[in-house]
């Protein structure tokens, strides 16, 4: 099962591009396209509501496994920086640069515009990510494009299934109520395998729930391994009780407070005690205050760019995470609003 999400700049042609790879779905701050044909089954995660909403381009980025980073002829802005940072912070593994529009640009113009880029993302996560060409009106560059997305999900189910045996968790994005069935659920199963009549518990509000079956687009399954978006009809819970963002697992940890070792952006301002701050882990996201700071130990006041510092922070509502989830740390008031990334001391 194969999860791309769409991601650029205001007008760098996402939503263009994301109409070419499936069917529209439902729209929110993401679009989902929905693309199912012999034995490959897709969905493109538009983020539509980036800029103006980092949350959009987070929940697009943790529900899929690759990354297009859509860069028009105009070249790279403050959002294109703010994506490159995003993917950085996130260690993001998979993706391609999409440099879009191309029917509007020429050769020589794609190649220059290739090495200017080539040079921003040298020694990040994104150095051996490959470049497309690509127009939506004359075509150039669609079916490459499929083809590639296909060849770098072999790498990402191959990595998936070493991940089945883990216990298992479900990131949901959607909960509703469906007449004669009851609560129903979408989200992405990212570790572990999930089974019909399975018993779970909804983080971090902690209700117990039972899996009465499982659809992966449209088609009941018994089970579902690492990777696989899903629909559930749960048992034992109601819809309102669930929202975009909780984890169905067996054991969460759950807080309003954390402590993070984190490290500052490069790319970030200096931060300070008192800053108040917004938390993202997984789909879940939250206002926090920086309580305190801590460099090799000791307390400071503040913390630069490119620092590894452990940091307090007060939230004011419970959030669910275990200890792979990565926390990402911003600042929404900046230009450039991502801060930097942390991990949370955990029981398990
Ligand atoms: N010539 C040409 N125009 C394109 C192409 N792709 C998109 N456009 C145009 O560029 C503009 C923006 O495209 P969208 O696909 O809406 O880009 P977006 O990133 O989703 O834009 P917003 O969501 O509004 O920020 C539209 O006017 C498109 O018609 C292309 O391949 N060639
Ligand atoms: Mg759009």
């Amino acid at each position: 099962m194969t999860k791309v999400a769409i991601i650029g700049s205001e007008q760098s042609g996402r939503t263009s591009l994301a109409t070419k790879l499936g069917k529209k779905g439902n729209v929110a701050d993401i679009t989902m396209y929905d693309f199912s044909k012999n034995d490959i089954v897709m969905t493109t995660i538009d983020a539509n509501g980036y800029p103006k909403s980092l949350k959009s381009l987070i929940t697009a980025l943790n529900l899929s496994d690759i990354a297009l980073l859509c860069i028009p002829p105009e070249g790279p802005d403050v959002a294109t920086g703010e994506c490159l940072v995003a993917l950085e912070l996130l260690q993001y593994k998979h993706g391609m640069i999409v440099l879009t529009k191309a029917d509007t640009s020429y050769a020589y113009a794609q190649e220059e515009l290739e090495k200017k880029i080539r040079k921003i993302i040298s020694g990040t996560c994104m150095q051996n990510w490959e470049f497309i060409n690509v127009s939506t009106q004359s075509f150039e560059g669609l079916d490459k494009l499929k083809e590639r997305i296909l060849e770098i999900d072999k790498k990402v189910s191959e990595e998936n299934r070493k991940l089945d045996e883990k216990p298992v968790r479900v990131m949901v994005d959607q909960s509703f109520n469906v007449t004669g069935i009851g609560c129903v659920v979408l989200g992405v199963v990212t570790q572990g395998t999930l089974n019909a009549k399975d018993k779970l518990t909804a983080y971090p509000t902690a209700k117990p729930l039972e899996v009465r079956s499982i659809q992966m687009h449209d088609v009941d399954v018994k089970s579902a391994s690492t990777g696989s978006r899903v629909g559930l009809a749960l048992k034992g819970i109601q819809s309102k009780d669930i929202e975009r963002g909780f984890v169905l697992s067996e054991r969460e940890n759950v807080a309003e407070s954390f402590t993070l070792k984190s490290r500052i952006s490069p790319y970030s301002a200096p931060l300070a005690v008192s800053n108040v701050l917004h938390l993202f882990v997984g789909l879940q996201s939250t206002p926090v205050r920086l309580e305190k700071i801590e460099i090799d130990g000791e307390a400071v006041d503040m913390v630069n760019p490119g620092d590894e510092c452990v940091l307090y922070l007060r939230g004011s509502h419970e959030i669910a995470f275990s200890s792979p989830d990565r926390f990402i740390l911003s600042n929404l008031d900046a230009k450039q609003r991502f801060v930097g990334y942390g991990f949370a001391e955990t029981d398990d």
